[in-house]
């Protein structure tokens, strides 16, 4: 991993323009380069904004407002400047060129959170949790993300981390001194406080579904035969013309992906080529692939085209999802007044005529208001580890139960010791090299 001692600047802010423009320095010498770049000759008081100017070679290139944070009570806790100029990408990348020439390095990706994280600012959860909040795009991504951020999955791994540590430390004790009998812990304390531990590990992995769910959010899938609508829909949908929509049949031939809002929930959607036999190889990979997608998805949308009547190729689709759960509707209503196609919700990709009551319909096809409370847990990363834990404490406590045998302390102790390790990769006191590589490579540049 890169070197974590030197001091790194970056643009905090999206690339493009801007009314603002945020430039950070962390680092023992952010204050010093600071200064250069603002030829101040006083130092920057702690945690003032100050209207200052940048120049570069003696030329003035932007008004700025600096803010000095001097470690530890800085984001990375480190000594750290930010520096608000206008959201010029030129000035911008002028101040961080400066900036280098003055003695910075260039950040890697997340890497001013991988400082704050070891620093002790915060810890691993959370620092996901700040690229989870970067990422979101739900409002209820956004909280569960800030939550996160905030402490709540800290405080209740914390908790099941301190009281196994306790229970850990009496139970060595009673190992140590044999001698002593259960002295430090009765066996009925020990397995009331593992069945304490496992219906707390428990309790987190239930949420765990929810939680998934939220963060990852749902796949949907719009199938069809060729020409009913698929892309236009799938575009309606986006809010955005992604996909090529023309009246030839076979326009799509590859899946699209877009990430949509429905009722608050991201759901994936994915555009897909018309189903049908095709002797075109190109089209042929392009239904391939739909199948794929159509297999993977939570929910399909099977679209009609309500202004014909329905068609094998139509049936043919119906009765291959047959299985899945799905969503039957029917576009091009602006066409006929009356469908031909009873019993289905009408839509119209074109005139937008259906959609809002589409999104309810999807929203409650998919069950998102049974997600509506915010879940302590969403990372699988996370998840998996509770999980493992979980199986820890489990056998621990089978073992403690068993009755008749003397209690095998030493094999309770390893469990313990197993769940304890799994818990300590969930906080981050226990993270390997690769695995921070991991997490923070997904961050952006700046953060
Ligand atoms: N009148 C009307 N035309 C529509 C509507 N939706 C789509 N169309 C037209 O139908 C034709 C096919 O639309 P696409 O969105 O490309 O259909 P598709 O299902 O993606 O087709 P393939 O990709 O070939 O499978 C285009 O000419 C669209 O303009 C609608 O709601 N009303
Ligand atoms: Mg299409």
């Amino acid at each position: 991993m890169f070197s974590t001692s030197d001091t790194i600047v970056a643009v905090a802010t999206p690339p493009g323009r801007g009314g603002l423009g945020v430039v950070r320095l962390s680092g023992s010498d952010a204050h010093t380069i600071a200064r250069r770049l603002t030829a101040r000759t006083s130092p920057f008081p702690p945690r003032h904004a100050i209207f200052t100017r940048i120049s570069v070679d003696q030329t003035p290139i932007d008004q700025v407002v600096a803010t000095f944070f001097p470690c530890p009570k800085s984001y990375t806790g480190e000594d750290t400047v930010e520096l608000s100029a206008h959201g010029s990408a030129i000035v911008l990348h002028a101040i961080v060129t400066a900036a280098i020439e003055a003695g910075a390095r260039l950040a890697e990706p997340g890497e001013f959170t991988l400082r704050a994280f070891l620093n002790g600012r915060i810890d691993l959860m959370q620092a996901e949790a700040v690229a989870d909040l970067v990422d979101a795009v739900t409002p209820l991504q956004a909280r569960v993300a800030f939550d996160q951020l905030q402490g709540t999955l800290t405080g209740a791994i914390g908790a099941i981390s301190d009281a196994l540590f306790n229970l850990m430390a009496r139970l060595e004790a009673s190992v140590d001194f044999p001698e002593e009998g259960y002295h430090f812990l009765e066996p009925d304390d020990l397995k009331t406080a593992l069945d304490q531990l496992t219906s707390r590990t428990s309790q987190l992995m239930s949420e765990a579904r929810r939680g998934r769910l939220v963060r990852e959010g749902f796949q949907v899938s719009i199938v069809g035969k060729p020409n009913v609508g698929k892309s236009s829909l799938f575009n309606a949908l986006a809010g955005v013309s992604r996909s090529i929509v023309t009246p030839i049949p076979g326009t799509t031939r590859d899946v699209l992906v877009d990430v949509v809002d429905i009722n608050g929930f991201r759901v994936t959607l994915v555009d897909t080529a018309g189903l049908r036999a095709t002797e075109d190889e190109i089209e042929a990979e392009g239904v391939a692939r739909a199948r794929q997608a159509m297999g993977s998805s939570d929910l399909v949308l099977v679209l009609l085209d309500g202004s014909r009547p329905l068609e094998d190729e139509d049936n043919e689709i119906l009765s291959q999802i047959a299985d899945k759960k799905r969503l039957i509707v029917s576009n091009k209503c602006d066409i006929v007044a009356e469908s031909r196609l009873e019993g289905y919700l009408r839509v119209s990709a074109k005139t937008g005529f259906g959609l809002d009551i589409l999104r309810e319909h999807l929203a409650e096809a998919l069950d998102v208001e049974s997600l509506r409370d915010s879940p302590t847990i969403s990372n699988l990363r996370h998840i998996k580890l509770v999980e493992r834990a979980h199986v820890s404490l489990t056998r621990a406590r089978d073992a403690v139960g068993m009755r008749g045998c003397a209690m095998p302390e030493e094999f309770v102790l390893a469990d313990l010791q197993q769940a304890q390790a799994a818990l300590d990769e969930v906080s981050g006191r226990r993270a390997p090299d690769d695995l921070l590589n991991h997490i923070f490579s997904r961050f952006c540049v700046g953060k």
